[in-house]
């Protein structure tokens, strides 16, 4: 029966308790009186599953009923986070939940700590498809996610003495609650080998790839619970193990060691996530890791396909889509040739148009860098067979530019699937692009420069393929689970329905100007810093008040993110008030969350410098608490819940054209922090919405970076120009941070200097200057700032993960809502 609030679920308090216990006992093996929060923990999980798994298997049965078209979201990356509240969120039951608990003597919110982080990905592209797969759910979409069950997910960070130290991430070394083991769906994923060439007795030519080496992938699923609904989609992640049918005759012969080498080198596949992010690196891993799960999920569709349609191909595009998550899953496309070709028989040309309609690509970057390319030896030796088809794929597709543009020579060297060279590559865009019926781009200026400047050539041959879709987020997780302070609030005045149809927000605007609204608005927001307070001492020991300014700048660290920007900003506000001590300025905490690629000299440089710079500001008591810097370490999913609530300014940064899209920038707007920000990725969607009085924009626009750049651009006239600026690199060559050791924080004005600036930090220092003045100015106005906080939250509609789903369903995937019963 339909609960008041309109979801399907209806436990009651007393029967969650029993459940609760019940679990305790038998799936935890303990007891009320010796059970550890751990265990309350895996009990609760427990009890959620119950309800869960029944909702889980009447969605597949309906699925496989209906036969209906469905997504598949291939991605190398799922940064999902921690999953209790959300599922508790989605079933209806979490309060509920809570006050079983609470009768059961724990508080749900502490014992919610002790789940730990499902880290498997790296930023932005990872928690989207986290957010992505949610609103599937939410919106009763057939959908599945593909990815890698990784033993280790991304490093947990620690600072030691100022630096970044990694250590190895075990999520489910004590076991996970929320995965499911179906060895029963298996898969056998070749490698390496060699390609024979058969001559069959009618004349024709049949490839045979005898690979060398065979693994296993067995697939873990995580239900995703719809929110209020009944469908729950899974995420299927491949876990690679030894096959068993591979090297016995080594076995046989005593050679033990190999048959363990190999199965070392099997269970290396998803052993750990790869921490780069933004960069190739071209090791042979990741590209079986990248491999082997594109090879299991297809055979996974296949078989389902199958079951449905027996050998008859010519439905395969009408009922399956693929999306490829940035080009890591690129291989999926020769494979599924390879499939269609070597293992069912079809010709070229019939699996080539099944190919072409069934895949579709998102691209999440332009940073030249971050483009994937594979060395052709690699390929030769991992995947000769597929080699050997993407060269046909390339001489086709040759032929058709040839036609477009004959003899254009320059345009062929360009658009070649493989860029010649010392070391001939792979280019694994191209081979998107050519292989997918759709191309998207994540923000609308993004989308524009993927078609401008990222593929024009592509784009002049087939326009219509480039579409955009703009990034979202679950309102769910990021303002309803993370926020219930606000999110009640919210709920007392306009409804509860704003979860799933965050437009609704709108209804919030007339209480902008209500002093009574923006009194309590506020003392959300108070409420949720003090917490955030707390945390704050907890982790690094730092005392801040909760009286000042606010200002978040969490994301991976990057140059482009240009985190070293505020960096000097920082260091230019601790000069004035040295200079001046009675300076107007209202007190700013400076908050900084960041992982850097392990292998990232500079960027690791640059925390280093933050947590230097914070040691010398945050003890100095000539500045009497104005200013405070403080590194949260370790930031990731659950820690990001803490901060964004309690967040006053969203730094969102980047030089302008950098940064794709951003989702960091919409989940801080929705809790009601200003953007300090570039018009760059969403950052201008959200001006559009928010209103660019209710933001501190600043800096170069996309053409002036890019003027700004064919200009010749030279950082040096901005050190010699900007007596602060100067003051303030010249700063970081001393010991004045590091005492004892002078130049220790150098690498960074070297960087901005001799390495020319190539994100244009000093060229934006001034304007982003400017913009922290009117935003310090307008925090004093208390109603003032409430009002554009209150109208940030009551604009932000348009950036939930259910628009961006209903806009791909619309402009890529065209799927049909599936009611479950
Ligand atoms: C590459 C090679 C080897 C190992 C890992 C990688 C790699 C991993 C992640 C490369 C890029 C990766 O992610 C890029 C990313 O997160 N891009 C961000 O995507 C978000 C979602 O669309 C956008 O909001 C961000 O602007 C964009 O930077």
């Amino acid at each position: 029966a339909p609960t008041a609030e309109g979801f399907a679920v209806d436990v009651s308090v007393e029967q969650f308790k029993e459940s609760i216990v019940r679990n305790l006992n038998t799936t935890l093996g303990t007891d009320v009186e010796k059970a550890s929060d751990k265990a309350w923990w895996g009990a609760t999980a427990a009890a959620v599953n119950e309800l869960v798994f029944s909702r889980l298997s009447q969605t597949q049965k309906t699925h496989l009923n209906k036969d209906t078209r469905a997504v598949h979201y291939l991605s190398l990356e799922f940064l999902m986070g921690r999953l209790m509240g959300n599922n508790l969120q989605s079933l209806g039951l979490f309060e509920n939940a809570a006050q079983a608990l609470k009768e059961l003597g724990h508080e749900i919110t502490d014992l919610a700590e002790e789940e730990p982080d499902m880290a498997l990905g790296n930023g932005g592209l990872g928690r989207l498809a986290a957010c992505f797969i949610d609103s599937l759910a939410s919106l009763n979409y057939p959908a599945i996610g593909y990815g890698i069950h990784y033993e280790h997910g991304l490093f947990r960070q620690t600072i030691q003495q100022g630096r970044q130290i990694e250590r190895p991430d075990s999520w489910r070394e004590y076991g996970n609650p929320w995965e499911i083991c179906r060895p029963e769906s298996t898969q056998e994923v070749p490698l390496f080998g060699y390609v024979e060439t058969v001559f069959e007795n009618d004349g024709s030519l049949r490839k045979v790839w005898h690979p060398g080496s065979v693994i296993k992938g067995v697939p873990w699923d995580i239900p995703i619970v719809g929110y209020k609904g009944t469908t729950v989609n899974i995420l299927r992640l491949w876990e690679s193990r030894a096959s068993e049918f591979f090297d016995w005759d080594a076995f046989n012969a005593g050679a033990y060691k190999d048959a363990q080498g190999e199965q070392n080198l099997a269970e290396t596949v998803s052993k750990v996530l790869y921490p780069n992010d933004e960069t190739e690196a071209g090791k042979q891993l990741r590209l079986v890791q990248q491999y082997f799960f594109c090879a299991c999920s297809l055979k996974d569709i296949m078989r389902r396909y199958k079951r449905a349609h027996g050998n008859d191909f010519s439905k395969y595009a009408e009922q399956i889509v693929i999306q490829l998550n940035d080009t890591h899953p690129t291989v999926a496309i020769p494979e599924l040739m390879r499939v269609f070709m070597d293992e069912e028989g079809l010709n070229w040309e019939d699996a080539w148009a099944i190919c072409q309609n069934a895949f579709a690509y998102t691209n999440h970057t332009l940073l030249p860098e971050a483009l994937e390319k594979w060395p052709v030896y690699l390929f030769e030796r991992v995947l000769p067979r597929h080699l050997e088809i993407i060269y046909e794929i390339n001489r086709r597709f040759l032929d058709e530019v040839e036609a477009q543009w004959p003899g254009d020579d320059a345009k062929k060297i360009k658009l070649s699937l493989i860029e010649e060279g010392a070391q001939r590559m792979i280019r694994m865009g191209n081979l998107c692009v050519v292989g997918s019926y759709k191309v998207n781009g994540v923000a609308a200026v993004h989308s524009e420069l993927v078609k401008s400047d990222l593929f024009p050539e592509f784009y002049e041959m087939w326009p219509e393929k480039f579409v955009n879709v703009t990034n979202g987020v679950t309102p769910r997780r990021w303002l309803k689970a993370c926020n219930p302070r606000l999110s009640s609030l919210i709920s007392e005045t306009i409804g509860s329905d704003w979860p799933g149809q965050l437009d609704k927000l709108v209804a919030l605007k007339p209480y902008a100007d209500k002093p009574a609204f923006q009194k309590k608005y506020m003392q959300a927001k108070r409420e949720n810093k003090l917490e955030l307070v707390n945390t704050i001492r907890e982790l690094t020991g730092v005392e801040v008040s909760p009286d000042a300014i606010f200002d978040v700048l969490i994301k991976r660290l990057h140059e482009y993110k240009r985190q070293h920007l505020n960096l000097l900003h920082i260091l230019a506000l601790y000069r004035r008030l040295l200079e001046n001590p009675n300076m107007d300025f209202h007190p700013m905490v400076f908050l900084f969350g960041a992982k850097a690629a392990p292998g990232y000299k500079l960027a690791k440089e640059i925390i280093y410098a933050i947590n230097k710079v914070a040691d010398r500001i945050n003890n100095d008591p000539r500045i009497k608490d104005k200013l405070k810097v403080v590194f949260l370490p370790n930031y990731r999913v659950s820690l990001a819940e803490k901060l964004i609530p309690a967040a006053d300014l969203s730094e969102q940064i980047s030089t302008a054209g950098y940064e794709a899209s951003g989702t960091g920038n919409m989940k801080m707007a929705l809790n009601g922090a200003l953007t300090m920000g570039t018009m760059d990725g969403a950052n201008i969607e959200i001006a559009e919405e928010a209103g660019e009085e209710n933001m501190f924009i600043f800096g170069l626009s996309v053409d002036e970076v890019k003027e700004t750049k064919a200009k010749g651009y030279n950082p040096w006239d901005y050190y010699y120009g900007n007596p602060e600026i100067k003051a303030v690199l010249d700063w970081l060559d001393t010991d004045y941070f590091t005492p004892g050791e002078p130049g220790a924080l150098s690498a960074i004005k070297r960087s901005l200097l001799d390495g020319g600036d190539p994100y244009l930090v000093l060229a934006d220092f001034e304007s982003y200057s400017e913009a922290h003045k009117r935003a310090n100015e307008m925090y004093k106005d208390q109603k003032a700032w409430a009002k554009s906080a209150i109208l940030n939250t009551a604009q932000m509609g348009k950036f939930t993960s259910d628009r961006s789903i209903e806009d791909y369903v619309e402009r890529i995937w065209s799927l049909k809502k599936c009611d479950v019963k």
